[in-house]
């Protein structure tokens, strides 16, 4: 029903590989969005590999783009802001004003912030000074934000190891989103002790209630870099799509990643198949239900 919508994407771009904008502006084309990409940085490939090569972009550049894109007269059709991997602490800024210049020109566009920090295993990954920018600037402008279960853990400043406690953090979490918003909270990776063994589960926190979403576990190793960056996107695209059903795009935004990752196991290829799982992301061949709970 909201479709064609245009989606503005700022995040970090690599020229291998799929992580950031490279990992969440196909999946969401690949849904019928237009997608307007500003990157953060241009890097060779992805952090993960320990050495990449290229520069990491002035905050300054995301307001520049923006006002070229304003000047074509097209920021009333933005109906949507992603947000995801910040290079540096100036970009925090840059992207909340980016997402208020937005919401001058068109107040009913909606804003997921993907609070890029860290991993459980890998700890905080961003340059030390981003998890208190974004969870003191991005975090109260959002709509949505989609954590992993680290990152929860960080925002919220509890412990997360129960089907309870995660829910009460999700909660937690929703009170610091902005007011009058949806204030949508997706925890992605989720990995508790209260579980059946060798699942890993999505869990969606809105308003109107609680949605569990459990699949198999496929354990990478090492885990694939980006995968975060496609359901937070998936997630966004679905919950659009589907005039804001949580329940139904958490659903498919996680049977859609199921399916990537399941390629990418039988491929062995550092790298996640987002390409060749193309297929996958509108109607995802196996279909996990998200349970409601709440
Ligand atoms: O997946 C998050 C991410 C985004 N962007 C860049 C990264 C990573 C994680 O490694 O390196 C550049």
């Amino acid at each position: 029903p909201l479709l064609p919508l245009n989606i503005l994407s700022i995040q970090s771009w690599v020229s291998y590989g799929h992580v950031g904008n490279a990992a969440a502006m196909f999946p969401l084309q690949r849904l019928g969005f237009e997608v307007w990409a500003i990157h953060t940085v241009q890097f060779s490939n992805h952090t993960g590999y320990g050495a990449w090569t290229g520069p990491v972009f002035a905050p300054e550049v995301v307001a520049e783009l923006l006002s070229g894109i304003e000047a074509r007269g097209a920021l009333p059709s933005c109906g949507a802001v992603l947000s995801g991997y910040m290079g540096s602490g100036g970009t925090v800024a840059a992207v909340v004003e980016a997402v208020q210049r937005v919401r001058a020109a068109n107040p009913a566009a909606l804003y997921c912030c993907d609070p890029v920090m860290g991993d459980v295993g890998r700890g905080v990954f961003v340059r030390p000074e981003l998890p208190d920018l974004i969870a003191a600037q991005a975090i109260p402008e959002a709509d949505i934000v989609t954590p992993n279960q680290f990152e929860l853990e960080l925002l919220t400043g509890q412990t997360v190891t129960t089907l309870d406690e995660a829910l009460g953090a999700a909660h937690l979490l929703r009170e610091k989103l902005r007011p009058g918003g949806p204030r949508v909270v997706v925890v992605t990776s989720l990995v508790r002790s209260d579980a059946p063994p060798e699942s890993i589960e999505t869990l969606a926190v809105t308003g109107e209630g609680a949605w569990l979403c459990r699949t198999p576990m496929i354990a990478l190793d090492p885990p694939r870099n980006g995968t975060g960056d496609a359901i937070a996107a998936l997630f966004f695209g679905h919950y659009l799509r589907s005039g804001g059903d949580a329940g139904e795009a958490l659903s498919l935004s996680t049977s859609a990643l199921y399916a990537l990752l399941e390629r990418t196991h039988a491929a062995g290829t550092r790298e996640i198949q987002l390409v060749a799982a193309q297929e996958e992301y509108l109607r995802p061949s196996r279909v996990f239900t998200a349970q409601r709970i709440g």
